[in-house]
Formats: structure tokens, C-alpha cells, sequence
């Protein structure tokens, strides 16, 4: 099954098809891994990239999307990255040498298939609460670093940053972190793909204070900012996601960087599209992905540079 990023929006059945087509279209150079189950029983793939050269334990960049069921532009970024690093190796192999890629397309797997068949802007999981009135809880307030902090989460069913009721209660939010723990020390980069507001959002989330490592961190973020709005003329905002945006506790990324000992962890928020900013029309999409990657190649550019 052929799928292109630019082409449209994708179901969860369709996107893992593709995946699974990869293996066999680039032996030696994709590989994919079923990480975890949801709670409704769907697979979660893992797509590991190399460069086929055979060399074991090279550091890791690791890239997931759509931990929010409606930011539809996520897991399609995601897939185009997979298309860049694949199909258009040539212009790309620079970014192979030294480092495998491993992209995880879709974590929030029974939300997205939801925003598909029922809500179009269900953003938290579909697991039942302790409230029978509302479910989900918010995958990226789940994460086992700081969380349970009312700023920037909350104990409510009910609310949209609900945070569960204990850290890793949601199995999508385990998977991810063994992935971070199983190859944590390889872990250089660990990218969050969301949508939206053109944001590059660093650790930490939970604080005010910022993390050690923080200035290469930003450095990255900087290059990957600069070449989009060299490019676009547009704006993006970057920096600590306590500062620039808002306080979140129990986030990936400052799990990321507090515990699995990732050098760099950001939240990439892509442009905004369609009529409330996480439905852009068929028409923005290859925009959106084009613009957005020239800031993730700048942004690898640099972590292979300074890492
Ligand atoms: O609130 C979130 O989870 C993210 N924004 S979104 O609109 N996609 O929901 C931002 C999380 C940023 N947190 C850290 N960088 N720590
Ligand atoms: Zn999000």
C-alpha cells in the first residue's frame, strides 16, 4: 500500500499497512517492531531507519507523533520524514551516517482512529476513567518525571489535561517509555510531533527553572526556527514550554530529559490549517509538511553537529 504524506490524512489500519510495506521495499534499511498494544488492542509500530551499513548501537534520533488523536498533521509529518529518510535517501544519507532514526507515526492509536469515526477533535486516549461520564486521559500528562503537579495537569476526568490516576496508567504511554528506557544512552534527540501554533517547545515543563543542557538544546531549536523563517517568512516561537507557552506536568519530554537521559528533547507545534488549526485542508497539507521540513533537517544538521 502506497502512501504519500502530501496526498491526504491517513487511518491508523492504512498507516500501519504502509509501515509494514517498508521492510520489504528497503531491506537492510527499514525495519518495524510492534513496541506495545493500546488499550483497545491496536498495534503500535515502531519504523526504525538506517543506512544499512550494518553498524549496531549507533545513537538514536527518535521521532513520534500524534500522542493528541486530532493534530492529523502530526503522524502525516511523520510519515513525510519517513519518505525523506527512505525515498529520497540521496539528498539525505548525511543524515543516516552516524545515527539511526526510530519514528513512532501514531502513540495515540484508539484516539486517532476515534477523531476518525466519531469526534473529529477528541484529543486524550479512550480509556475509561473513575468518572463514568468521561473518558481519556491525556497521554502527555501521563509520563513518570514531576507528574501529579496541578500546574500544568489535572486530577479531573472530565478535563482535556487529564492527567490519570497514576503516572503510566495509560499502556501508550508505557510503550513509549520502553522505548526510552530500552534504549536510553543511545537516545541523542527526541522529537514530539504536534500540532499547533509554530512553537518549539524545550524542558522543562513542569518549571520555571530550565534543565541542564538546556543551551545546546536551544541552539537546536534556534537552527530549526531560523531555516523555516528564512524560508517562510513566517514566524516560530522557541524556548523553555514554561515559558513560551504554558505549564505541563507529566510531559514526554521532560520525561525524556528527566529520567531516559535523552540529550535533547523538544515538542515540535506545527502551523496551524483547515478551520480551527488541527484540520488543515487537503490543499495546506504539502505546505505545512515542505516548511516544516526544512526545519527538522536543520534541526538533525545540528544535533549531529553538536552531540
Ligand atoms: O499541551 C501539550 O501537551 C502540548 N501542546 S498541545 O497543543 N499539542 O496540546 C505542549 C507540551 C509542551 N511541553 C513541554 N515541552 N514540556
Ligand atoms: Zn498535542
Amino acid at each position: 500500500p502506497y502512501i504519500e504524506a502530501i496526498g491526504g490524512f491517513y487511518t491508523h489500519a492504512e498507516i500501519n499497512a504502509y509501515l509494514d510495506s517498508l521492510p520489504e521495499r528497503y531491506p537492510f534499511r527499514a525495519f518495524v517492531k510492534n513496541f506495545g498494544r493500546s488499550f483497545e488492542g491496536r498495534t503500535i509500530k515502531v519504523l526504525t531507519i538506517t543506512n544499512g551499513d550494518g553498524h549496531p548501537n549507533k545513537p538514536i534520533i527518535l521521532i513520534d507523533a500524534a500522542m493528541h488523536a486530532r493534530e492529523w498533521i502530526a503522524p502525516s509529518m511523520a510519515l513525510y520524514i519517513i519518505e525523506q529518510l527512505l525515498d529520497h535517501y540521496e539528498d539525505n544519507h548525511e543524515l543516516l551516517n552516524e545515527y539511526d532514526w526510530f519514528i513512532i507515526p501514531v502513540v495515540n492509536v484508539d484516539g486517532y482512529e476515534y477523531t476518525h469515526t466519531a469526534e473529529r477533535y477528541w484529543r486524550k486516549t479512550r480509556r475509561p476513567t473513575t468518572d463514568p461520564e468521561c473518558i481519556g486521559t491525556d497521554l502527555n500528562r501521563n509520563f513518570g518525571y514531576e507528574w501529579g503537579l496541578d500546574e500544568g495537569s489535572s486530577d479531573d476526568p472530565c478535563e482535556d489535561i487529564y492527567r490519570g490516576e497514576y503516572a503510566f496508567d495509560q499502556p501508550e504511554a508505557q510503550m513509549l517509555r520502553d522505548v526510552m528506557l530500552h534504549y536510553s544512552g543511545r537516545l541523542t534527540w527526541y522529537l514530539s510531533l504536534h500540532s499547533y501554533g509554530n512553537y518549539i517547545l524545550l524542558p522543562w515543563g513542569h518549571t520555571k527553572e530550565l534543565p541542564e543542557g538546556y543551551d545546546d538544546m536551544f541552539y537546536v531549536a534556534d537552527a530549526g526556527a531560523m531555516a523555516i523563517v528564512q524560508a517562510t517568512n513566517g514566524i516560530y516561537t522557541y524556548g523553555s514550554a514554561y515559558h513560551v507557552l504554558y505549564a505541563t506536568s507529566g510531559d514526554s519530554t521532560d520525561y525524556a530529559v528527566g529520567v531516559a537521559n535523552v540529550s535533547a528533547a523538544m515538542t515540535l507545534e506545527l502551523p496551524a490549517g483547515g478551520f480551527v488549526g488541527f484540520d488543515p485542508w487537503v490543499s495546506q497539507i504539502e505546505g505545512i509538511l515542505t516548511e516544516t521540513w526544512i526545519g527538522v533537517h536543520a534541526m538533525a544538521l545540528e544535533v549531529i553537529r553538536r552531540y
